[in-house]
């Protein structure tokens, strides 16, 4: 039954409403406005397709590795979800093709408007190799990672080789993606920012996904987190949660939330998702819920210091290399 009204909850908050809430969730939180960004010109009309990294017809998504004007970029092309509110407009406003009639039964091609047959595309560009690698559909190992290997293999090749955090640092200098910051606690030591994760399309809560990225900037992943954090962990667990209860009518109890080991990025950050949204690298072999991280440091101050860690590495990953080399694989 409490499912059921939550979902209608959801259900309730429409598109329009979404972003209406998160846009005065935001002058809550005493950001300053935004502007949204105006139509942005084509530049993908140039785009030249190297190779497709992996593509999925249940997903409706496809990942692309090509050039954008010499520079070597990946695209993601993703068909966004149907959402109740734009039914009526889908059925009045779209033209049918008829496929096939047998009895009862009838198959037919919708073509919808423009604005409802819209794709989410996601660029970068430039693209490193290590982008290219991400997005490839690859076979992974599960890698078994004790306190002394992160020191002795992960570290060492993190500190050499991971993303760069730029877009983080540009985010919480209000350098980019001002506008989309759903609330903030500005506070050095235990404060974050949090926004939707650019994987989410923002259209519907049935796959919201928002990010709380931390104000401080020395806390590379899991692994550094001792009791010390824990004001840290509890304020964007209390104050992320309330703030998506206030935005999108999500009750805690709708959320899983957590973070991932390893990351992609080493810049401490939480994830936010619908529960039963099935979002990419929520598996037991990568997501550590935040509930579970919190008491485990409430019980033993050194616990992500001190315990064996596993997570999936894919063929190619350099990490993958160094474990083996390391005879730890
Ligand atoms: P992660 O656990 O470091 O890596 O999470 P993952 O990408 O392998 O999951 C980083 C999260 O930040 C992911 O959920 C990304 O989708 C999200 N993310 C990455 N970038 C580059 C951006 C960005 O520029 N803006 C926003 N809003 N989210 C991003």
């Amino acid at each position: 039954m409490a499912d059921t009204a939550a979902k209608r909850e959801a259900d309730s908050v429409g598109t329009e409403d979404l972003s209406q809430k998160a846009k005065r969730a935001k002058a809550d939180s005493e950001n300053g406005g935004g502007e949204k960004e105006p139509e942005s010109k084509n530049i993908l009309s140039d785009f030249k397709t190297s190779s497709i990294l992996s593509e999925s017809a249940r997903e409706k998504n496809i990942f692309i590795h090509g050039k954008l004007a010499d520079q070597e970029a990946v695209v993601i092309l993703e068909k966004t979800p149907i959402t109740e509110d734009s039914l009526a407009e889908l059925f009045s406003g779209s033209r049918l093709k008829l496929q096939m009639r047998n009895d009862i039964y009838s198959t037919y091609l919708l073509q919808a408007p423009p604005q409802l047959n819209e794709i989410k595309t996601t660029v970068v560009c430039p693209a490193t190799e290590k982008h290219v690698k991400k997005y490839q559909r690859q076979e992974s190992f599960l890698v078994e990672e004790k306190g002394e290997d992160y020191e002795s293999i992960t570290l060492p090749y993190i500190q050499k080789q991971s993303f760069s955090v730029q877009w983080v640092y540009n985010i919480l200098e209000k350098k980019a993606e001002a506008d989309r910051i759903v609330y903030e606690d500005p506070d050095p030591e235990v404060g974050f920012v949090l926004l939707p994760d650019f994987k989410w399309d923002q259209k519907q809560v049935d796959n919201l996904y928002l990010i709380a990225i931390t104000h401080q900037r020395d806390i590379r992943s899991l692994r550094d987190l001792t009791s010390e954090h824990l004001p840290l962990l509890q304020n964007i667990f209390h104050k992320g949660k309330e703030a998506i209860l206030q935005c999108y009518k999500l009750p805690a109890s709708k959320l899983r939330v957590y973070l991932h080991y390893q990351p992609s990025y080493y810049h401490l950050h939480v994830h936010f998702t619908k529960l039963g949204y099935e979002a990419p690298g929520c598996g037991v072999e990568r997501a550590h819920l935040l509930a579970d991280v919190i008491q485990n440091l409430q019980s033993d101050p050194q616990y992500y210091k001190t315990r064996t860690l596993y997570f999936p590495l894919r063929a190619d990953d350099g990490l993958l290399s160094k474990f083996k080399e390391a005879g730890r694989l």
